[in-house]
């Protein structure tokens, strides 16, 4: 295939991913759900995040989570043992979600009976941020153990992140790493999203991101 052959190719799947992402705003829009869009490297600590926002947020919103793998169904697993709605999104080899697939991913839950939706994307800091999946806001997340650095590596990320999520906090004394040194990064692509500082392991700064969640509710 020649280099303006891809081209064209790519500009097809983007049109056709941004229908979908089109019509699930309006599906979303009609049953007044917020969803929300995570995305973060392999391991960040995404669903560990998720399964204590779960517990946090199960009293007071009606929460779904739609899980983003490549293969295998074990964080689906997770979730569904927090007793929330849960369905499992598998991308067969592909490093993002797919709007479509989201879309599909939704009409399998109880949309009139839900506040929130949580995605949990591919483990991937490029791909995920490159497709619109028709979500409120998305949000980066990274760890203690993965750099300060990152915002700056992968800016398009964090450039779009409504709140960026620093997870695995109860690692800080073990490790080099510098929450303010990622906050400067991060100010050089975003000037405006909150930096939330959690730990799924004790629970710090939860609260604070469901707080900042619970402001995104439409
Ligand atoms: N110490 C500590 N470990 C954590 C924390 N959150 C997650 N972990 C650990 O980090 C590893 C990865 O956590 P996951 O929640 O599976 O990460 P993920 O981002 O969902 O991973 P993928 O879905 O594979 O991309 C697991 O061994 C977790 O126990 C945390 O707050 N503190
Ligand atoms: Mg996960």
């Amino acid at each position: 295939m020649t280099r303006q052959q891809e081209v064209k190719v790519l500009k097809g799947l983007r049109g056709e991913n941004e229908k979908w992402a089109a019509a699930t705003r309006e599906l979303l829009r009609q049953h007044n759900v917020t969803m929300i869009n995570l995305i973060g490297g392999p391991g960040c600590g995404k669903t560990a995040l998720l399964c204590r926002l779960a517990e946090h947020l199960g009293g007071s919103a009606r929460v779904a989570v739609l899980e983003g793998d490549v293969e295998t169904t074990y964080d689906a697993r997770r979730i569904a043992e927090t007793g929330i709605p849960v369905r499992q999104l598998l991308t067969g080899g592909a490093c993002h979600l797919e709007a479509r697939l989201v879309h599909a991913g939704l009409q399998e839950l109880p949309l009139a009976d839900l506040d929130f939706v949580f995605v949990e994307n591919v483990g991937n800091l490029v791909c995920p941020a490159e497709f619109d999946i028709g979500e409120r806001a998305k949000v980066a997340v990274v760890s203690v153990t993965e750099g300060e650095d990152k915002p700056e590596k992968y800016p398009l990320v964090f450039r779009l992140a409504g709140a960026v999520i620093l997870t695995k906090a109860d690692l800080l004394p073990h490790v080099p790493f510098d929450a303010p040194s990622l906050e400067r990064h991060l100010r050089k692509v975003n000037s405006t999203a909150p930096l939330l500082i959690t730990s799924a392991l004790t629970g710090q700064g939860v609260r604070e991101t469901a707080d900042c969640f619970g402001g995104w509710r439409t």
